[in-house]
């Protein structure tokens, strides 16, 4: 297959930078080594093309080479799970990681989302209303309350879970622990870029009264590489233009260019790995990028290389009830 011809079977990628559940879809793909052609769109000026094949035009949606779509985050990372090169995991290990994605995910969704978008909104509100009466600052500061403590439910949840694992794993009580076990998997991807845009809405009040389990939860991840390997900026989509890779690709290194591999490097000692008859992640990502290099030019953020294994080894599933 020609360098052109492999560039052409990758799936496309319609993304938002900042919307967490676009950036669930990207971390997905990173986490499962799958690169994709990426249009960032504005969300107010959708391309024709996202709308012809998602009339709703929400934002993720992957239109894979056969021009199925896929335009729901969680449908995302389910493919992504199912279409992963480089980890093979056992019938039982895949189906508890997509329950436990779907659970997660779709808990979010649907009782932390609407909180989330509340308390959001309250926040923005009351600083116009501070600067206006003392009964409306009131009115609207139980407002932010309301709406915090609403989300915080599934947060709870999501605390006495990890809490749960922790126990269950034997670790000292301050170890950061993940929904998977020991590392962050995409049952903690699939929620983090919500939880995160809670954590932001009062810096203050999370660091002051946040359980700090959550919170060194949330910090490892924000701090992790594939999070800023996921936030990589990329220029809006125009008509004309070859879509870049997603992840960005650094064609001016001479060694390791591989931005997936870069990200989501897997230490020796794990088995899950199967290496049999697939490619070498480099070898495909080389051959894209030369095929991608010589129709684009790009320049690469420069983000960290190595990092820890993303990937589990403990498939126990702890989802204790609320
Ligand atoms: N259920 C959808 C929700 C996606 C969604 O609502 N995305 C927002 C951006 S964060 C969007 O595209 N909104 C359309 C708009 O703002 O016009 C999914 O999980 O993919």
């Amino acid at each position: 297959m020609t360098d052109t011809m492999l560039y052409a079977t990758l799936p496309r990628l319609y993304s938002f930078r900042r919307c967490p559940f676009a950036m669930r879809a990207r971390l997905a793909l990173l986490y499962c080594h799958l690169p994709v052609r990426l249009r960032e769109i504005s969300l107010k000026h959708k391309p024709q093309q996202l709308l012809t094949i998602s009339p709703k035009g929400t934002v993720p949606v992957l239109q894979l080479p056969d021009d199925k779509v896929i335009d729901e985050s969680l449908d995302i990372v389910l493919w992504a799970i199912a279409n992963a090169p480089y980890f093979h995991l056992s019938t039982t290990e895949h189906s508890v990681l997509c329950s436990d994605v779907q659970y997660w995910g779709s808990r979010c969704d649907r009782e932390f989302k609407p909180q989330l978008d509340r308390y959001k909104y309250s926040n923005r509100f009351i600083t116009t209303a501070q600067v206006q009466e003392t009964q409306a600052q009131r009115t609207e500061t139980d407002i932010i309350k309301q709406a915090r403590q609403a989300g915080q439910m599934f947060l709870n949840h999501l605390s006495q879970c990890l809490d749960e694992i922790n126990t269950h794993l034997n670790l000292p009580q301050h170890t950061i622990v993940y929904l998977g076990g020991k590392q962050p998997d995409l049952r903690d991807w699939s929620i983090m870029p919500f939880v995160r845009q809670y954590a932001a809405v009062d810096k203050i009040w999370w660091q002051t009264h946040q359980d700090k389990r959550l919170q060194r939860w949330l910090d490892s991840l924000l701090q992790h590489p594939l999070f800023h390997r996921c936030m990589d900026k990329f220029s809006q989509y125009q008509a004309d233009q070859v879509d870049p890779i997603f992840p960005h690709v650094n064609l001016d290194a001479k060694a390791n260019i591989n931005p997936i591999s870069q990200t989501t490097q897997q230490p020796a000692s794990k088995p899950e790995l199967k290496t049999k008859s697939q490619p070498a992640p480099d070898e495909t990502m080389d051959t894209l990028n030369s095929a991608h290099h010589s129709t684009v030019s790009q320049t690469d953020p420069t983000e960290s290389s190595a990092h820890n294994d993303d990937k589990q080894a403990d498939t126990q599933s702890i989802r204790r009830t609320p």
